[in-house]
């Protein structure tokens, strides 16, 4: 009997992280056709690149584990919404919103939260624009609906989450108190230098539409 069940088990685990990388596979795409298509009309690319992850089953246990959730994948299903993720990065932080705002324009996406840490920095310095989606699978038999996280941030707050990863991890998740003020202020930083970015790049696109006129209006009637 525990032989079958575990069978059974194994079946349904393989199902389940199946799922959440043909997720993966479909939100990547639809990034892709934006990101090309953007390029394509506006000459100007969006998005520097995309990463994704599927939470390992170690991650996923740990978690189930602090939330005291039982051992179900449907419960899991629904109350671990980070097992699959995808991070895109931007150069501005207007890129972030106008990404978000594609998304949230697709009609088979739903948009299940928005924790927007862009304007509400996290008390670590922690900045990104973070959306839960339900993504829809269609698989052979049914059609499934399945969370996934997505975060959008500027190249300055990648630089700075990574490091911080690093940190927060080499001092095994107690990151003594000068290092986090020093890390509060280098956030400050980043956010400072994502500013400014975005002003130069309003400035050069704003002589550029200049240029683009004048050599229209020399163009002979
Ligand atoms: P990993 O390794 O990236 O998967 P919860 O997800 O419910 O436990 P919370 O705070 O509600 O917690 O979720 P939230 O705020 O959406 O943040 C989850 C993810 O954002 C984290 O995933 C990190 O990727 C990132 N993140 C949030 N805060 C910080 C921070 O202070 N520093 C850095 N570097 N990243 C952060 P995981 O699962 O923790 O890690």
């Amino acid at each position: 009997k525990m032989h079958i069940q575990a069978k059974q088990f194994k079946i349904e685990l393989t199902r389940f992280m199946m799922s959440y990388r043909f997720a993966l596979d479909e939100i990547s795409t639809k990034v892709k056709i934006l990101k090309e298509e953007f390029h394509l009309i506006h000459e100007y690319n969006p998005i520097e690149h995309i990463n994704t992850r599927i939470k390992t089953p170690e991650s996923i246990i740990k978690k189930v584990q602090k939330k005291n959730l039982p051992f179900d994948l449907e419960i899991i299903k629904n109350s671990i919404q980070d097992i699959a993720g995808i991070r895109i990065i931007c150069s501005f932080v207007s890129d972030i919103y106008r990404i978000q705002e594609m998304i949230a324009n697709q009609s088979d996406i739903e948009i299940i939260e928005i924790k927007d840490y862009i304007e509400q920095p996290k008390d670590s310095g922690y900045q990104s624009l973070h959306m839960i989606l339900k993504v829809p699978v269609f698989l052979s038999d049914r059609q499934e609906h399945v969370f996934v996280e997505m975060q959008i941030r500027t190249i300055a707050m990648d630089f700075w989450a990574s490091l911080e990863h690093k940190i927060y991890y080499k001092y095994n998740k107690e990151i003594p108190a000068e290092l986090t003020n020093q890390l509060v202020e280098a956030a400050h930083t980043a956010a400072l230098l994502d500013r400014k970015m975005e002003s130069l790049n309003t400035e050069i696109n704003i002589l550029k539409h200049q240029q683009e006129d004048e050599s229209f209006d020399s163009i002979p009637a």
